[in-house]
């Protein structure tokens, strides 16, 4: 029987589970599945962990996420399209929800469709390789509940690793006799720890805005951000301020590109992530940065090299969960022989232009174009159920629109539903304001929390 291994059972390793179950629950065979976890749950980034450096394993600590940490776009633009947020929560929600929220949500759809059956937990896979004779991958892995290595044979290979996870971590003149904490964002897990402090934040992206509005949120006394190309530009609170590029610092001062200083506690480096496949041969490795359009990746999901290899979620992400699902419906299809692929030749050809297409962007509206056609183009191709993806890309610009007015307000907005046309509701308390993020208290009626009040 032809064998399929996934490598990781995050979102993306998730998608692939279920594109699989859907297409069984249609009558069509499936090839034998299993899916390699190194945590024991799954949910990857979204099972968030206290632990930073290594876990209880000794292998690298998986997610970057920390305590309090929302939904940094509007969940519209990231519904599955066969699994509502309605048919989850029963009722609607705000649009902005915090993380337990949106892990509960990707297990719905997942536990529904039975799938945990398929995932071998607490077991990292270290190493694979292509054998050209037998046209097989060999899979070896280390099994922490038997502590024990063994390895299997697979025809199919789907790496579902993620690339948020292993930090970026630049180097900064006096780094060495700084008298405060230097850490990557990948290790920051409570903003608690900041409150009264001044922190300064290295970077201009996500993490960087995220970071420093969980900072202000719960009482860091000031926020410096600092950019080595752009600034994010938004209108910050009194107390963060924006300079250019970090030159060195002492035992406790930032000094800038722009002449100025400033005395400083901590020092948080959100400077991005490396693509990071220790596991892989090296003909099977994909080497990319962050973008969306990597090459190497027929459709952005088949390895050109070797089509027998998968990579899923490894694009720079403006759509998540849905974009997954369209991959993870591709590749199942290409498996199963359903999609004929082209020669190497064609499909370098056409990963190229769209490659090229994407260097040519230079706007965020534009880039969600890009994301979205791509999208479209592997929906096209499969049956996962089409969606409003135009209506997603206006919920896109609304919410760069909201973040312009207010960054400490735009997770209050609401959007409507592309996939059910339900429109969200109000969360019971502001962003700024909620400070507990437990599922419990999200979902609590907002009567209830008004009688609590009272
Ligand atoms: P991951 O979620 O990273 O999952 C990969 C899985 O692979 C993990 O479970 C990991 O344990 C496993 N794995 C890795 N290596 C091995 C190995 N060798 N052996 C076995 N298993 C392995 N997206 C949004 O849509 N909205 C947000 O608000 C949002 N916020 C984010 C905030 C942060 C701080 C970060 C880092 C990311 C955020 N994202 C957000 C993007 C997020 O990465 C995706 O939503 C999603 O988690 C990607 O899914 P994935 O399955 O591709 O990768
Ligand atoms: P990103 O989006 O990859 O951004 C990395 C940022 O780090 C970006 O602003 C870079 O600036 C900056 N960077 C990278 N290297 C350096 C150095 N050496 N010095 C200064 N600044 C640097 O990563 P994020 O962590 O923000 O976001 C990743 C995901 O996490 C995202 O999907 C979110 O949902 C959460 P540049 O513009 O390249 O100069």
């Amino acid at each position: 029987m032809t064998r399929v291994a996934i490598i990781g059972a995050g979102p993306s390793g998730m998608a692939q589970l279920r594109a699989f179950q859907s297409a069984q629950a249609k009558g069509i065979a499936i090839p034998e599945i299993v899916c390699f976890e190194k945590q024991s749950d799954w949910g990857g980034q979204w099972n968030y962990t206290w632990r930073t450096g290594t876990d209880k394993n000794g292998e690298a600590v998986h997610s970057s996420m920390y305590r309090y940490l929302w939904s940094n776009g509007p969940k519209e633009a990231l519904e599955f399209a066969d699994y509502s947020f309605d048919e989850h929560f029963g009722k609607p929600i705000g649009s902005y929800p915090p993380r337990e929220v949106l892990w509960d949500y990707i297990k719905g759809r997942v536990e529904k469709a039975d799938v945990r059956q398929y995932v071998r937990f607490n077991t990292a896979v270290r190493h694979i390789e292509f054998d050209e004779q037998t046209q097989q991958f060999t899979v070896t892995v280390h099994d922490y509940d038997q502590d024990a290595l063994y390895s299997e044979v697979f025809d199919y290979v789907v790496v579902a690793s993620g690339h948020f996870s292993t930090p970026k971590v630049p180097e900064y003149k006096g780094f060495e006799g700084f008298g405060g904490r230097v850490l990557h964002a990948h290790d920051f897990r409570d903003a608690l720890e900041f409150q009264d402090k001044t922190v300064l934040v290295v970077g201009s992206s996500y993490s960087a805005e995220d970071i420093g509005s969980q900072c202000y949120k719960y009482g860091a006394k000031q926020i410096i951000s600092c950019y080595r190309t752009a600034p994010m530009g938004f209108k910050w609170p009194k107390n963060w301020s924006e300079r250019p590029a970090l030159l060195r610092v002492d035992q406790s001062h930032a000094y800038f590109a722009d002449g100025s200083s400033a005395q400083v506690d901590a020092i948080i480096l959100c400077t991005g992530y490396l693509h990071y496949f220790p596991f892989m041969q090296e003909a099977l490795r994909l080497k990319t940065d962050n973008r969306l359009y990597p090459l190497g990746l027929y459709k952005g999901v088949v390895f050109e090299n070797n089509p027998k290899l998968f990579y899923l979620g490894m694009q720079d992400q403006w759509y998540t969960f849905n974009m997954f699902d369209a991959q993870a419906w591709y590749a199942r299809d290409v498996i199963l022989g359903q999609i004929q692929l082209p020669a190497l030749a064609e499909m370098q050809a056409h990963t190229q232009q769209w490659h090229d297409e994407e260097k040519t962007l230079t706007e965020a509206g534009q880039m969600y174009k890009f994301q979205g056609d791509y999208i479209l183009e592997l929906i096209e191709a499969t049956d996962y159920p089409t969606f409003d993806i135009e209506a997603m890309r206006l919920i896109f610009l609304e919410w760069k629109k909201h973040k312009k007015e207010n960054i400490m307000t735009f997770r209050d907005h609401i959007y409507r539903s592309a996939i059910t046309g339900t429109m969200a509701v109000p969360h019971h308390t502001t962003w700024l304001e909620a400070l507990d993020d437990s599922l419990e208290t999200y979902l609590t009626e907002p009567e209830v929390v008004q009688k609590k009040v009272v």
